[in-house]
């Protein structure tokens, strides 16, 4: 029983931690709901506690009073400082949610860096504002975000409804056609986050997962400054002919939109939305069965011969 209790409460306790996870925050944003979760726990708990309390003393009072058949007083005190009690944790309540909600919004006139993150069925477009030449730098899937800088994204949608959320580093917010909503993100530890859609888009939402990098700045910098070059001028016939026509590769003739920018996406950690690791294996087995393994994604299945698969894998794999 005792062993048991103590397995219970490690899985439970491991579920704090973790890289997708606001019980861990990593960033200023985080760090303000986690305090209001805190806060509102500590103060429902009490709260909680005391009513009980109070129904059991009430309880226990009117037994003696009824054994000794005593006369009943309609109120007592305890009941009113209970009352008073009440109103004061839930005033505290009210401070401490107005207080989080301001550190939430987008206040800062002076982001240091702006990117938008558009919502696709199911993948996420990523641009960032290059603050050297003010051009629109573009990549999918993989959101990297520097140290102690605060980056302004500006969340859209090409389809349906998304929502943005990256519990270590901010709360929650909705990805909605038609409309531009932004929030502020300051993180402040370097690691892997996971990021997840929020809000059902459609059969694969739980395949639209995003993978996000924090880094110094300097090493974001670098990250950023390779991101924006052309791809290596290799020239590969297969995928002008049956993929160009939705990726777009920056340096070669390749300039569909329709799908992630591939670019550089054998940098990233994971293909099609975190669906699946980035070995060269999955790449092929993307490639040549996207609706197997994705079932209803954008990307239909191109008919490829097993030797035109391989050749468009590696080269896909070369696309650092
Ligand atoms: C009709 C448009 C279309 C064609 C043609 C197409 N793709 Fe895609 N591709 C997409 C879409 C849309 C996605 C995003 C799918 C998702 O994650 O749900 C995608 C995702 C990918 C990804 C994962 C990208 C990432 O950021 O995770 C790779 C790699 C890829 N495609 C390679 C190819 C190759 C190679 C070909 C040619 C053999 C090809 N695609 C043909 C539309 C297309
Ligand atoms: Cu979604």
């Amino acid at each position: 029983m005792a062993r048991a209790a103590i397995i219970l409460a490690t899985l439970l306790l491991a579920g704090c931690a973790g890289n997708q996870s606001p019980l861990d925050p990593a960033g200023d944003q985080a760090c303000a709901l986690h305090r209001l979760l805190v806060l509102m726990t500590v103060v429902c708990g009490a709260v909680y506690a005391l009513v009980l309390s109070g129904v059991a003393w009430s309880l226990w009072r009117a037994r003696r009073r009824m054994a000794s058949g005593g006369d009943d007083k309609p109120l007592d005190r305890g009941l009113w400082m209970t009352a008073g009690a009440i109103v004061v944790a839930l005033s505290v309540l009210i401070v401490g949610s107005f207080v989080a909600d301001r550190a939430l919004v987008a206040t800062r006139d002076d982001p240091a860096l702006l990117v938008r993150v558009t919502g696709h069925q199911w993948w996420w477009r990523i641009e960032y504002r290059d603050p050297g030449t003010d051009r629109w730098i573009e990549t999918a899937n993989e959101l990297h975000l520097p140290i102690g800088r605060t980056t302004r994204v500006a969340l859209g949608s090409a389809d349906v409804i998304h929502s943005f959320w990256v519990p270590n580093v901010a709360g929650k917010i909705d990805m909605i056609p038609g409309r531009r909503n932004q929030i502020d993100v300051t993180p402040r530890r370097a690691g892997w986050f996971r990021g997840q859609c929020a809000e059902f888009c459609g059969t694969q939402h739980a395949h639209m997962a995003l993978d996000v990098r924090v880094d110094a700045p300097a090493d974001f910098d670098r990250w950023l400054a390779t991101q924006a070059r052309p791809a290596a001028p290799q020239a590969q016939a297969v995928f002008a002919q049956r993929c160009a026509a939705c990726h777009r590769v920056r340096g070669t003739q390749a300039a569909g939109r329709a799908g992630p920018d591939l670019t550089h996406v054998a940098a990233r950690r994971s293909i099609a939305a975190g669906t699946l690791p980035m070995t060269r294996g999955a790449l092929q087995g993307w490639i040549q069965q996207p609706q197997a393994l994705k079932p209803g994604t954008s990307m239909p299945a191109v008919p490829l011969s097993a030797a035109e698969a391989l050749a468009v894998a590696d080269y896909v794999g070369t696309l650092r």
